[in-house]
Order: structure tokens, then C-alpha cells, then sequence
């Protein structure tokens, strides 16, 4: 199963709720917005009392493609380390011919910068009244090539897997240790395939300012097409192995259980978390005046999957699924936003959803299409897996 579910809205015609206005979708003169359900009243993005180490974006205030950096998304498992950018190197080492040191001035100064905008989802990303699908932004990402890096060091002929480990550590204790306490980063690793793929980076920009400390000053990978944990941020060290990295952020904290339908019955194959899947949200509802009547719009994001995103459609209630317009795409790694014109509303509660359709043929499946696909599957044995993907925020 590759989908991620559809996000369904229900709105309330009727209701308003005021918001700031932005850019690509600013509200108009005498245009408002639609108090969408779910949302409970007063609904915080900025403060998450319960978990400071989260902050998630209010998709209502999605009015252009590149999200602020004031009002991305946050996610660490840990506090964010403070990092003194003059003293911090980052180091390479492990199967390479030649092991470095960069300094932060000498990433900087190094011509092979790349810039692509790249939008990141958390893989805990959902629709639960306290996320709202708010873990996902989309910024313009500049920095140094990896690959250019990597082939200046050499891969050695055994190397495998390239590890990316932050500054920010864990306290570990394990009967190898004799149960004493030692400290873990942060990392992920990549196959060297993935590793030689020239589209990853090691950003030293977000949306043209230099990183914050939230996002992870002062270098942070960028995997574009990979969920949030793999974009590790305070970056210091990349070692290269010539066998697999189990660290806690690739073998426990997040996975995909993968459910294997066999005639003895299900078997759940534990795999890392990593490519996202095809997704769409609708982010926002708005209305205005025409006459004796108002004309509605429906707005939202798409992203994620194989492929790149062919087109997104809107279903109201059971009706038909109406295409909706793309307002603006861009980098194959980023968001497209899209919006829909509804004019036939009548008064009442309406249920909306939104779906994703990519350039393989692929089709965002609804919660129930999801359900029903999982049921058949268990009766056929088919080989199509079932997966739950586990992160805990
Ligand atoms: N070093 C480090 N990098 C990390 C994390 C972390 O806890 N430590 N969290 C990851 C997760 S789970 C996500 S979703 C993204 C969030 O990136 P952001 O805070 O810049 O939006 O960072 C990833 N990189
Ligand atoms: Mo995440």
C-alpha cells in the first residue's frame, strides 16, 4: 500500500473564521473564509503545551507555495541543540579514500551550490485534532551537492551505506555497555545508490536566509522525495559503512510495518521509514459574494508519491470527482497548490475530500477504499502489502 489516506474536510457553510490574509490565494475584496470542522475552536499551531518539541503549520494559512520560515513546521525528537557555527565542522570518514573537515566558510565558498525547493512531511504527519496535516512545508533549499562531496572523498569498493548524525544526542543504556549510560546521535543512513543520486544536499540555506537554529543551523541533508527524518538537521559527521546502520532513528523510532498476506496468515515485516507518499490535503475553504448567492473555493496541496502529480480532484458528498485547477507547481520535489471553484453549494454540512493522481496511474486512495482494499487482500493472499507507518511525536 503506497497511499497515504485522503484527508477529508467537512465544512460548515455559514461559519467564518478570520485569518491573515498571504500571497497566492489572498483573500479578495468581500472574500472570506469557511469555518472548516475539526478545527477545534481556538486551535494553536505556535504553542503545543503538551510537546514543545513540535510546532505544526495551520494549513488554513496556506496562501503561498514557499512557507515562511516563521511558519514551517518543527519536528526534533530531542531539544535543538545551539550551535556555535564558528567552531562547528563537519567531518567525513568511515570507507573513503581521503576523510575531510569542512568548516562552515568552506561549504560556503565551495561553487557547486545547489537550489531546489523541496517540500518536507513528517512521517507522523495526520489529520488528528492536534496535527490537522500541519507537519508538512515547502522551502526553496540551498547548499552543497553531496555527491561532489562524496566523490572528492572516494567511496572505497566495500562502501554501502552512508550515515548522516546530528549533534543532538540521546541517552542510551545496553547490556554492551555493561547497562552504563552513552550518548547516540541523531542519524539516518542511505544506500550508496541514493547516496549518488545527484538531487541530495547539504543545505546551508532555507529560503534564502542561513539555517535556522530550529531547522538546523548550521547544515542539515535535504532528501528530496523523503519523509522528514531523513533530513537530518545539525549535521556533523557522515561516516560511510560497508554494512548497515541500526541506529535508533533507522531500526526503532521509524518504521513501516509492512503486513505480508500468507495462507498461515498475516506476517509484519518491520522496514525504515523513507519515500513519502502520494497525498493531497485540502487546505483551506473561502467564499464570496455573486449576487444573490456565493461562490465558493476549495484549496489545497498535493505532494509526495513516485511519480510526479498529473492532476487533483474534489468530491462533495457522494457526488462525482470534479477536477481541480493547479494554481502553481514547480521543482518535482515540491508541493503543487490547487484550487476549485464550487458554485452549486446548497445551504447544510458538506463533507469534502481531495485526491492525488500521479503520472504512473496512481490514484490517492479515500480512508474506505484504503479499508476495503485491506480486507480483500487478506482474503486473496495477495502479495500486496499492507503498511503502518508508526512515528512517535
Ligand atoms: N538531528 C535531527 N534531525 C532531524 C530530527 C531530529 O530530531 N534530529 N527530526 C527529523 C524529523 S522527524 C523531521 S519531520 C524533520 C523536521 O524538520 P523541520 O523541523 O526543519 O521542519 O527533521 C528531521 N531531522
Ligand atoms: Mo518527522
Amino acid at each position: 500500500m503506497r497511499n497515504g489516506p485522503r484527508t477529508r474536510r467537512d465544512v460548515l457553510i455559514g461559519g467564518v473564521c478570520g485569518l491573515a490574509a498571504g500571497r497566492l490565494w489572498a483573500l479578495e475584496e468581500g472574500e472570506e473564509l469557511v469555518a472548516l470542522s475539526g478545527y477545534a475552536p481556538g486551535y494553536r499551531v505556535d504553542v503545543q503545551p503538551k510537546d514543545p518539541r513540535l510546532k505544526s503549520f495551520d494549513l488554513r494559512r496556506l496562501t503561498s507555495w514557499k512557507t515562511p520560515e516563521s511558519e514551517f513546521y518543527e519536528f526534533h525528537q530531542g531539544s535543538a541543540p545551539a550551535v556555535d557555527g564558528s567552531a562547528w565542522r563537519l567531518r567525513i570518514g568511515g570507507a573513503v579514500d581521503r576523510s575531510a573537515e569542512f568548516s562552515l566558510q568552506d561549504l560556503q565558498r565551495r561553487p557547486d551550490q545547489q537550489e531546489t525547493a523541496v517540500t518536507l512531511e513528517c512521517s507522523g504527519n495526520s489529520g488528528t485534532p492536534q496535527l490537522m496535516n500541519g507537519l508538512v512545508g515547502n522551502a526553496v533549499w540551498t547548499g552543497v551537492s553531496l555527491v561532489s562531496i562524496l566523490k572528492e572523498c572516494g567511496l572505497k569498493p566495500e562502501a554501502r551505506e552512508v550515515v548522516f548524525l546530528g549533534l543532538d544526542l540521546e541517552k542510551e543504556r545496553k547490556w554492551q555497555t555493561g547497562n552504563q549510560e552513552y550518548t547516540s546521535p541523531y542519524g539516518r543512513s542511505i544506500f550508496v545508490q541514493d547516496a549518488l543520486d545527484p538531487r541530495p544536499m547539504l543545505a546551508l540555506k532555507m529560503n534564502g536566509e542561513p539555517l535556522s537554529p530550529a531547522h538546523g543551523f548550521p547544515l542539515r541533508l535535504i532528501l528530496p522525495g523523503w519523509y522528514g527524518m531523513a533530513h537530518v538537521k545539525w549535521l556533523s559527521r557522515i561516516e560511510v559503512l560497508d554494512r548497515r546502520y541500526e541506529g535508533r532513528q533507522m531500526a526503532r523510532s521509524y518504521q513501516s510495518l509492512w503486513a505480508l498476506a500468507t495462507p498461515e496468515g498475516d506476517i509484519w515485516l518491520d522496514t525504515s521509514i523513507s519515500r513519502t507518499h502520494l497525498k493531497s490535503v485540502i487546505a483551506r475553504v473561502t467564499r464570496r459574494r455573486a449576487g444573490n448567492r456565493f461562490e465558493y473555493k476549495i484549496a489545497g496541496a498535493a505532494w509526495g508519491g513516485a511519480a510526479r502529480i498529473d492532476g487533483v480532484e474534489v468530491r462533495v458528498d457522494d457526488g462525482a470527482w470534479r477536477g481541480a485547477r493547479i494554481d502553481h507547481s514547480g521543482d518535482r520535489f515540491a508541493w503543487l497548490l490547487w484550487s476549485y471553484s464550487w458554485s452549486d453549494v446548497t445551504p447544510g454540512r458538506h463533507t469534502l475530500v481531495s485526491r492525488a493522481i500521479n503520472a504512473d496511474g496512481e490514484v490517492q486512495p479515500t480512508q474506505q477504499e484504503l479499508r476495503e482494499k485491506l480486507a480483500s487482500q487478506r482474503e486473496d493472499h495477495s502479495q500486496w502489502p499492507r503498511v503502518l507507518t508508526i512515528e512517535p511525536l
